[in-house]
């Protein structure tokens, strides 16, 4: 059996874990298509968090309780970059996660494209899994907001690093969507996919860039394998991040039955066959689409992987 996941950083990097688990029991190969819109490029270092999540992740480097970046990192390079009032302040960069993104700028200043470079990264970390950026183009996530009494565009690691997203939030725009065309591979895998399952992500700045672009958007919602999702609410809250603060801005309301609804079923506008929330919300319901309520905390891999299987049973593949 051939998985697909659509997938943001943490959140669906824990959820990769459980994949990967159940993909081992039942001898399935998974496809994970990763979220680029956080990317950005400080100190004239190409920074990919989400595709860096789930590397770490998977790869078993990284930091438990930040959720992002290495074990075990120091700051030296940090302090340093301080030192010299080297803007921007505000967004760390580890001695460790420096490697990564020395060796993925110099890859992409040689001509190699995303894809090319992620598989290098994970020739080191062996996640288990094919990792693929969304898009091989320029897709950045940047956020409309008023930051010191002025209306401005900035991009999303400064939304969320430097303000917290405290700040009056009036829209996302993923610059370069449009134009972008799917990542090498992408679109082969949607196309061989047994089914797609929609990481319980961020659905505004983790899945929503990702479906962004066009053709792949069109590939997964016109596709032939079935498209399960996953609540990143449980009971009207995100269990951690900004999900709230993104529904908010996007007039989305935060329940499970709210992030269902704005992936809607397939056949309208949407892309869901079925919609997986966890037991307190049983009872959720998106028209169109088959609900099932399953404990859906990610406490360990054990947890999780016992969420892909009622995901995989919700899409009939089981
Ligand atoms: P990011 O890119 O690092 O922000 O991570 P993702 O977008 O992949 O995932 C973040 C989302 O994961 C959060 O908004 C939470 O709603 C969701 N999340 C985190 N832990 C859990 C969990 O244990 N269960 C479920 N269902 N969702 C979770
Ligand atoms: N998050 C922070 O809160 N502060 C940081 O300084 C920071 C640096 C950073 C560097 C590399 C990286 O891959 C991720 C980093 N993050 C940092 C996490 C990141 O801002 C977000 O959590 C994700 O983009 C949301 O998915
Ligand atoms: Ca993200």
């Amino acid at each position: 059996m051939r998985i697909v996941v659509l997938t943001g950083g943490i959140g669906g990097a824990r959820f990769l874990m459980g994949v990967r688990a159940q993909a081992r029991r039942i001898g399935a190969e998974v496809t994970a298509v990763v979220n680029v819109g956080d990317d950005v490029r400080m100190h004239g270092l190409q920074i990919c968090p989400d595709l860096d999540s789930v590397m770490y992740t998977l790869g078993g480097a990284a930091d438990p309780e930040r959720g992002w970046g290495r074990v075990g990192e120091s700051w030296v390079v940090k302090e340093e970059l301080a030192k010299y009032g080297a803007e921007p302040t505000w967004f760390g960069l580890g001695d460790k996660d420096t490697a990564t993104h020395l060796v993925r700028t110099t890859m992409l200043n040689a001509g190699f494209p995303l894809s090319q470079v992620t598989a290098a990264l994970c020739d080191r970390w062996q996640p288990g899994i094919t990792m693929l950026p969304a898009t091989d183009d320029r897709l950045e996530t940047h956020v409309v907001a008023d930051v010191e009494g002025e209306r401005k565009a900035i991009h999303f690691q400064e939304w969320w690093v430097r303000y917290r997203g405290d700040v009056p939030t009036h829209r996302f725009v993923f610059v370069g969507a449009e134009a972008a065309k799917p990542a090498a591979g992408v679109l082969e895998a949607v196309a061989g996919a047994d089914v797609v399952l929609v990481a319980p992500s961020n659905p505004v700045v983790s899945i929503a860039p990702i479906l962004a672009v066009p053709q792949l958007r069109e590939a997964v919602a016109d596709g032939p394998a079935p498209v399960v999702g996953v609540s990143p609410i449980i009971g009207g809250a995100p269990v951690r991040g900004m999900a709230d603060r993104c529904l908010a801005t996007v007039g989305v309301e935060v329940s499970a039955a709210g992030v269902g609804g704005l992936y809607g079923p397939r056949g309208g506008d949407g892309l869901l066959d079925g919609w997986l929330v966890d037991t307190v919300d049983a009872g959720a319901e998106v028209p169109g689409v088959r609900t099932r309520a399953v404990p859906l905390w990610m406490t360990d891999e054990e947890a999780t992987s016992a969420m892909v299987a009622a995901a995989l049973e919700l899409a009939g593949v089981a």
